[in-house]
């Protein structure tokens, strides 16, 4: 306070005054927008904090030259533009180990990473959170689901932050679950899982949680629980899974159908001619997308290799394995927490018809030519990667 006041003195008495109208027709201004959109609350809370910012640079800024004094008498000159420009460069922070853009920060003030954690609007903020929940659950869903995702949030523990993507713009409606009151709603309408994922699950801000599920929201759960699930994808070490799948009939891959003699699998047996290798896909190093669990350190990477205009996700599940070493260990299916995938049309029933088409059609034929774009995507950049490094990419381990 001391050095704000020594500035204003040391301003010139009509700089002052210009300084005193300026900001009165400020508020008078803003008082006016204020009374003008009485029902907008947040242009009134805007006015007292949008006055926040210019005391704390003038703030700043009034300190910053008063270093600067200090250090010219001590010199006993005015300082020469040499010397100031010596001090300019001092003052100056550029550190490459912050995250990029964030160079010309000091790193103590840096927050990199952040959380879904509720917080109160009042209150000290160190005792905001009672809890912090290590891991995350979402579920892209419609309205129509919601009894299903109700069962479904229920088998997920208070150590589970729970985080629906709405794609029908249905949100308030929830709140008949007295759980959905303390969930983040995110709604955009017509958007898929992938799409929400690789806009609103970005590692950072997830990075608190140990594991994150990305689930349908047309699964059976009776015979999930989420705490077991857990313990066994960290005792077995599976950086990527996802529940077995009953019932056995109708399903296209025979990694995912659970086994009812053991706790989790990594490999299984295709038609011949199916798996190049015992340890690929989808004979090992393999799960569908429709519920797939992973870990941080797995998410870091698969969230890079979401392609933003490839919402589907089709191809995705084949490629997980680039992101995990070896993958055909640290990929797997927990078979003694179970699911049921119950193939409720929902999304797919979301497009629009076309050439006489139904909207599903048309869905599905998006989904398929989605998966050949990505599956071209990544050989390129393989084959451009390999040859970069002067090796030869039919040597390469892609497939
Ligand atoms: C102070 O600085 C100005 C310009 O930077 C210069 O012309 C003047 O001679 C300086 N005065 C002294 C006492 O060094
Ligand atoms: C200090 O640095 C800024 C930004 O690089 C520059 O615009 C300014 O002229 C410098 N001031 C002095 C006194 O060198
Ligand atoms: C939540 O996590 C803690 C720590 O891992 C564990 O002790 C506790 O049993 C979990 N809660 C439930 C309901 O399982
Ligand atoms: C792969 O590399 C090995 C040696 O690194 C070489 O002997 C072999 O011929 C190569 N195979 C192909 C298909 O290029």
């Amino acid at each position: 306070m001391r050095i704000l006041a020594r500035s204003a003195v040391s301003r010139k008495p009509n700089e002052n005054m210009r300084l005193i109208v300026t900001t009165f027709i400020g508020v008078v201004f803003g008082f006016l927008i204020g009374i003008s959109f009485p029902t907008l609350s947040l242009t009134k809370v805007n006015l007292p904090s949008s006055l926040l910012p210019t005391i704390d640079v003038s703030y700043i800024r009034n300190k910053e030259l008063g270093i600067r004094n200090a250090w010219s008498s001590l010199r006993g000159n005015n300082g020469s533009s040499a010397q100031a420009q010596k001090l300019n460069d001092s003052l100056k922070i550029w550190v490459p180990s912050n995250p990029r853009g964030a160079e010309r920060l000091p790193p103590g003030i840096v927050e990199a990473e952040s959380d879904f954690y509720l917080r109160r609007l009042w209150g000290k903020p160190s005792e905001d959170l009672t809890k912090k929940p290590k891991y995350l659950v979402t579920f892209t869903v419609g309205y129509d689901q919601r009894n299903n995702i109700d069962a479904a949030v229920k088998k997920f523990s208070d150590n589970f932050t729970i985080l629906l993507f709405h794609y029908d713009g249905r949100t308030t409606e929830w709140d008949e679950f007295e759980w959905s009151k303390q969930a983040i709603h995110i709604s955009i309408r017509k958007q898929t899982k992938w799409w929400y994922a690789k806009r609103f699950l970005h590692p950072d801000i997830v990075a608190p949680y140990d594991y994150i599920f990305i689930w349908d929201e047309d699964l059976g759960v009776e015979h999930f629980n989420a705490e077991e699930y857990i313990k066994l994808v960290r005792k077995h070490g599976l950086e990527i899974s996802q529940p077995g799948l009953e019932p056995n009939k109708g399903l296209t891959w025979q990694m995912t159908k659970r086994r009812g003699d053991r706790e989790v699998h990594k490999q299984t047996e295709e038609k011949p001619g199916w798996c190049s290798s015992p340890h690929l896909p989808p004979c090992a190093a393999f799960v569908e997308i429709m519920a797939p669990v992973f870990s941080r350190d797995a998410w870091r990477c698969v969230w890079h290799m979401i392609q933003n205009d490839l919402v589907h996700g089709w191809g995705l599940d084949f490629a997980l394995r680039k992101c995990v070493d070896p993958a055909h260990e640290k990929i797997g299916v927990v078979d003694s927490q179970w699911i049921v995938h119950q193939t409720v049309p929902s999304l797919g029933n979301q497009g629009e018809s076309h050439d006489g088409k139904a909207p599903w059609q048309g869905v599905r034929e998006r989904c398929r030519k989605e998966w050949t774009m990505f599956q071209g995507r990544l050989t390129t950049a393989e084959h451009a990667y390999f040859k970069a490094m002067g090796v030869d990419p039919s040597n390469s381990t892609a497939h």
